[in-house]
């Protein structure tokens, strides 16, 4: 049996759980909750036209991160159907608890997965059939796999697979290598030089993926990752291409005026952290930019020291895009380790930028991320304290 194969027979199970569930439930409110990035744009694509050749019209609700007011608001209906796209996994005990068994949920991620006990919450991650998330499928792959076990009309989907997963650093490999031999098989895709042409929508993979995280993240809240669904599913228009240029130039000067308020003394210095507040620099953009940015910052060695770790605040909007207002206002964190620091993270002298972060808004926030680089959401004007927090935590760490 091919990797595919295997594959398919694991989602062809998930898809026999669902079916038999969604005929009895014949959902009133069907709604897709896809992430902001490249690859959520493309799996809630997916997942969009799969739900429509169900007979379904699914409104879409495009989350950067999955903030628990968000999500308790999105389950409050009774007796639809939610599906998630590249972002719930990690938190499907979350899912399972807020959802209370009043919705039937799908989630289609590569993200480490948590279960949940929600017999009505099915989780199709593949990760859970031993595959890895990292290296062989996307949260698209996934979303893909699902929508060809419910319809074989739906592998007309697989070029949009093969754009989220350009986000896997490894290339495709695996899962995602078999699903570009399909995609090539059956004409979806032409090998053009070292590129990949998508006939259907007029557009290179590698072409699409680098315009839709921006116009994802960047365009969160001027209606950018609507534009990048129907773009997935009705090709790329003029305006796609004049929204993503504009934000670039947006985001590139918001990004050069951010820097010079950092040269000129913004950067503030505790014991162990360096940190600073973009404040209204990167109004109207997603808050992705202020991690972005703080990566970029940790290769400006005229300005950070490399032994601290770089902190940036943005105040977010509360209002959620095609989801409402959020009860409370919040304020997003992103943190990220400089070279020097890494090793010394390695070396377990010091701890990791998701553990930094957990310690530090322990009550009023909740964070995610990796190693070197991590965010969280936390409660509005309790920035300070977290600063104190975490630095304070650094030299505990350190002592222990
Ligand atoms: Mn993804």
């Amino acid at each position: 049996m091919s990797i595919l194969e295997k594959a398919m027979a694991y989602v062809r199970r998930k898809a026999e759980e669902f079916l038999p569930k969604l005929r009895e439930l014949s959902p009133s409110q069907v709604v897709v909750v896809h992430h902001d990035d490249a690859d959520g744009l493309c799996a809630g694509a997916v997942a969009s036209k799969a739900l429509e050749n169900l007979g379904l019209a699914p409104s879409r609700v495009c989350l950067e991160k999955m903030i628990p007011e968000a999500v308790e608001k999105i389950h409050s209906m009774e007796g639809g159907l939610i599906v998630y796209c590249d972002i719930g996994s990690p938190h499907g005990d979350m899912i399972a608890k807020l959802n209370h068994g009043r919705n039937l949920v799908v989630i289609l991620d590569h993200h480490d997965p948590t279960p949940g006990d929600d017999p009505l919450v099915i989780d199709v991650n593949l990760e859970y059939a031993g595959f890895r998330g990292e290296e062989e499928f996307s949260g698209a792959t996934c979303a893909y796999l699902f929508a060809k076990a419910l319809s074989r009309e739906n592998i007309e989907l697989a070029p949009l697979a093969l754009v989220g997963s350009m986000e896997i650093p490894a290339g495709f490999k695996g899962i995602n290598a078999e699903v570009l031999e399909e995609a090539l098989k059956e004409g979806f895709v032409e090998s053009r030089g070292k590129k990949l042409f998508i006939k259907s929508l007029g557009v290179h993979v590698e072409e699409l993926f680098s315009k839709l995280q921006v116009l994802g993240p960047v365009g969160y809240y001027s209606g950018g990752p609507e534009l990048g669904v129907m773009s997935c599913l009705e090709g790329v228009s003029e305006e796609f291409w004049r929204r993503v240029e504009e934000l670039e130039a947006r985001r590139k000067e918001a990004n050069r005026k951010l820097l010079a308020m950092l040269y000129r003394g913004r950067l503030k210095q505790e014991k162990y952290i360096q940190w600073f507040d973009s404040g209204d620099v990167y109004k109207g953009m997603g808050t992705k930019v202020v991690g972005t940015f703080c990566s970029f910052l940790s290769y400006q060695r005229r300005l950070v020291k490399p032994d601290k770790y770089i902190m940036g605040f943005m105040e977010m909007p509360r209002l959620i895009p095609g989801l409402g207002e959020l009860p409370k206002e919040y304020t997003k964190v992103s943190v990220r380790v400089p070279r020097e620091l890494q090793r010394m993270v390695d070396e377990g002298g010091r701890p990791t930028a998701v553990k930094l972060l957990e310690e530090g808004c322990r009550g009023f926030g909740l964070a995610d991320g990796h190693a070197y680089a991590a965010s969280a959401i936390l409660e509005r004007s309790r920035e300070l304290e977290l600063v104190r927090k975490a630095d304070g935590f650094v030299e505990e760490f350190k002592e222990a």
